[in-house]
């Protein structure tokens, strides 16, 4: 009688662990690198919205924090670093790119969610767009409420990243960008508000799709160069080349830009007033910058629309490059790869035509 008690709670547990392996085997593996911000942030109340300190959670406690994960992912963390991203630099996205692409290239990987502050993540997602050597689907996510807020967004933006990262309708559309319920592409988003939930949108271009109900929509996919499609490889780089921007305003003068060309910029981007005009107080030392072989980009502050090329500039007569649709904070990301690749102008316009 004892025995046969004995076998059948052996054979109900039996049965119970074939089905927690099975439900395992059917569920994506999703790693999450977590490198800092709001989304690790605490305050001292549940009231601090502002003013908290961010980067102070690890991804263990970001995990379990968020048990449903289990529901849709397999799920591994790692702390990659702990910064708040206003603090991003080179060297940190060469490390997060080379983990990156380690990890997806494994068989046991699926798909990466990358925990990031929102304050460069549109930076960040960029750069890994242009990096990136594979179709897996790598998802960055942030929070603009800290871990501690009532109704903090960090739990839900990430459960929706590891969802996303671990879906089919994600793989092959390049680095993505995921809070509030929105799908962002890497080439296009942008914080367009300090403080609000909605702050991430792709304005005039639009999103690529939602998340509504555990699940991903699609609606539309970005037109230019990324990922496998890339020419861009980071492997077997420890820097990258310099590059700054010069933001172009009223009233304005050469000195920040005299500055950087003396400090060995090897590229300057001019975020010039509308369709990167350039005013004339600038225009000798960007001459002069140029025939010292520095890569000039005309980029504009106003962040919407395509820079004309030989439109408020002879660029063909300066050798200046127009950024097309990119901001300048995007410019500069694919200059300084470009620059990896060569220092030829009509090469490096081309390449802004088509990443
Ligand atoms: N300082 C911001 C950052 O780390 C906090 C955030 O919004 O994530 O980008």
């Amino acid at each position: 009688m004892l025995a046969r008690k004995l076998f059948s709670q052996i054979l109900i547990l039996f049965c119970l662990a074939a089905a927690i392996t099975a439900q395992a085997q059917s569920l994506p593996n999703v790693t999450i690198l977590a490198t800092g911000g709001t989304i690790a942030g605490t305050g001292a109340t549940s009231t601090t919205t502002v003013g908290y300190t961010a980067a102070k959670i690890g991804v263990e406690a970001l995990i379990d924090a968020v048990p449903e994960l289990k529901k849709v992912a397999n799920v591994k963390g790692e702390q990659v670093f702990q910064i708040a991203s206003e603090n991003m630099n080179n060297e940190y996205w060469l490390k997060l790119a080379k983990r990156v692409n380690t990890l997806l290239s494994q068989s046991d990987v699926d798909g990466i969610v990358i925990t990031h502050g929102t304050d460069t993540i549109e930076e960040t997602a960029y750069f890994l767009d242009l990096v990136v050597k594979s179709r897996k689907p790598v998802v960055i996510v942030g929070a603009m409420r800290p871990s501690t807020a009532i109704s903090a967004d960090g739990p839900i933006n990430l459960y929706n990243a590891v969802l996303l990262a671990g879906s089919k309708e994600a793989v092959g559309k390049g680095v993505l960008v995921t809070l509030n319920d929105q799908i962002n592409a890497a080439r296009e988003v942008t914080k367009t508000n300090t403080s609000t939930l909605d702050t991430f949108k792709t304005p005039e271009l639009g999103y690529l799709g939602y998340i509504q109900g555990s699940k991903p929509f699609f609606y539309r996919q970005s037109t230019r160069k990324h990922t496998v499609e890339s020419q861009f490889d980071v492997s077997g780089l420890d820097q990258l080349p310099q590059v700054d921007i010069v933001y172009g305003y009223a009233n304005m003068n050469p000195i920040a830009l005299n500055a950087f060309v003396a400090a060995g910029a090897k590229g300057i981007i001019h975020a010039g007033v509308g369709d990167g005009s350039l005013n004339n107080t600038v225009l000798p030392s960007l001459v002069e910058a140029r025939k010292k072989g520095v890569v000039i980009v005309r980029s504009s502050r106003v962040g919407q629309g395509i820079v004309a090329r030989n439109g408020e500039a002879d660029d063909d007569k300066l050798d200046f490059v127009v950024s097309d649709t990119l901001n300048a904070q995007k410019a500069r990301i694919l200059l300084m790869l470009a620059l990896t690749k060569t220092t030829d102008t009509k090469e490096i316009q081309k390449i802004f035509w088509e990443y």
